[in-house]
Order: structure tokens, then sequence, then C-alpha cells
């Protein structure tokens, strides 16, 4: 299928993100959006999940940064199709920077399609990018405040992976307080502990995958008997 974008797609932030929407239904391709403050640990996550779920998912990744090929090097070098946006200095992607990049995927079919958007909590959670899910990480090294300080961040996302478990007795972080700060101000989020450099608990994080894609595909079908 041919993905032919126009002067209209591109015109705003909200024509684009509906044409990818439409784009990612009519492929069936479920989109996740990660966001975080630089160096959580996103790619590290995505290098593995790309390794780990080949089998599984025909997997595709659009990664953000302000320079540089190297994130989308490094999941190339993991297995999976990356396509590299460089911001040229604007701190978050935007839909039409995403809607520029998706005829790079046109040839394939992809079940999921991972957003690396760029390292930043504030920006990046105010553009809809028409993305089919939204997540965030935060690290251990970041600290506890993070979630109440940088609270739009936190509200608009819907699991939060909590990254760097392996550095925990090295540092001041309760994952108990976290926990509880993300309830009252996300009551429907939840939080999952993970090592992304050691692979530790990632299998939570692959069944919330399994499981955003089954609930993905049963909306899909839904909306097409409709
Ligand atoms: N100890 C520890 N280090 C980690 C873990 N995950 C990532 N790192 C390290 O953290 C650093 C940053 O990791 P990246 O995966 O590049 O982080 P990122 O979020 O993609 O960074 P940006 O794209 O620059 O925002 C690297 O040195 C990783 O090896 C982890 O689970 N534990
Ligand atoms: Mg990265
Ligand atoms: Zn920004």
């Amino acid at each position: 299928m041919e993905i032919i974008l126009t002067e209209d797609v591109l015109s705003n932030n909200n024509e684009a993100a509906r044409f990818n929407r439409d784009l990612f239904r009519k492929k069936n391709t479920l989109t996740i959006n990660i966001m975080s403050s630089p160096g959580s640990g996103k790619t590290t996550l995505l290098e593995k999940t790309v390794a780990d779920l080949a089998g599984k998912y025909r997997i595709g990744v659009i990664e953000g940064d302000l320079a540089t090929q190297k994130d989308a090097d490094r999941i190339r070098a993991a297995g999976a199709k990356a396509v590299q946006i460089n911001t040229n200095g604007t701190c978050h992607l935007d839909a039409r920077m995403v809607a520029k990049v998706l005829p790079e995927f046109q040839d394939d079919e992809y079940d999921l399609i991972f957003i690396e958007n760029v390292g930043n909590l504030i920006c990046p959670s105010s553009y809809d990018l028409g993305q089919g899910r939204n997540i965030t990480m935060l690290s251990v090294p970041e600290g506890n405040d993070k979630i109440l300080k940088y609270p739009v961040m936190y509200q608009r996302t819907e699991l939060v992976l909590l990254n760097k478990i392996d550095l925990i007795d090295l540092l001041d972080f309760s994952i108990e307080e976290a926990i509880e700060d993300l309830k009252n101000i996300n009551p429907s989020s939840r939080l999952i502990p993970v090592s992304a450099r050691k692979g530790t608990n990632l299998e939570e994080w692959y069944a919330w995958i399994d499981k955003a894609y089954e609930e993905w595909t049963k909306a899909q079908k839904e909306l097409e008997t409709k």
C-alpha cells in the first residue's frame, strides 16, 4: 500500500495525527509511544524487546532524537527495522515528523511499531502522534520526586516502566512511594519495575504488550464489523 502525504496532512499536527492513526488502523499496526527523560533506558529496553519478541511480532521502531543515527543503529543491530527522525533541535516528536517517515515502512507489514520519543519529561506528552498507546519510563537514578514534579507526563501515560532496578541498593529510591504517587495522580495507570540491562522482569512488560495487542486487534475487528 503506497502512502501518500499531502499538504493537507502536513498542515497541522492534529491532521497529521489523524492521518497516522487511520493508517495504523488500516495496516493493523499497534503503535506504542515511549516517553521519558534522557538516558532512562528506552533504547536499551527496545533492543531487548525487539530481540526477544522477534518470533512473535513483526516489529518496527521509529527513533526520535535531536541529532545522530545512534539509536536507530542500535535497534538495527538488535535485529529490527528502525527509522531515525532527527528533530534538529526540537525537544519532542510531532505527528508531522512521524507521518513523513511512514512511507519507509510501506513495503512490509508490522504488528507493532514502537516510537521512541525525544528524551524530555515535559512537552512530548502534549503532542498526539496518532499512536495507539502512550507509556513512560522512569529510572531509579532520576529519583522518586519526578512523578509529582512532572505530573502532566505521568497523568497522560497508562504504564510506567520503572527501569534500572538493578541499581536500587545504591540509591534511595522507594518503589512503594512511586506506586503510591502514581496512584494519586493517575489511578488507572500501573507501574512495572524492570531492569532493561539485566533483563529483569521483562516478562511482565511483554505480557502488557500481549494484552495491549490483543485489545487493539479486538477493537479493530469491532470497528470493521460496524
Ligand atoms: N544499570 C542499568 N543501566 C541501564 C539500564 N538500562 C539502560 N541503562 C544504561 O543507561 C544508559 C542510557 O541508556 P539508553 O538506553 O541509551 O537510554 P535512552 O532513554 O534511550 O536515552 P536517550 O535516547 O538519550 O533519551 C546506558 O548507559 C545504558 O546502558 C538498566 O536497566 N540498568
Ligand atoms: Mg534512546
Ligand atoms: Zn518540545
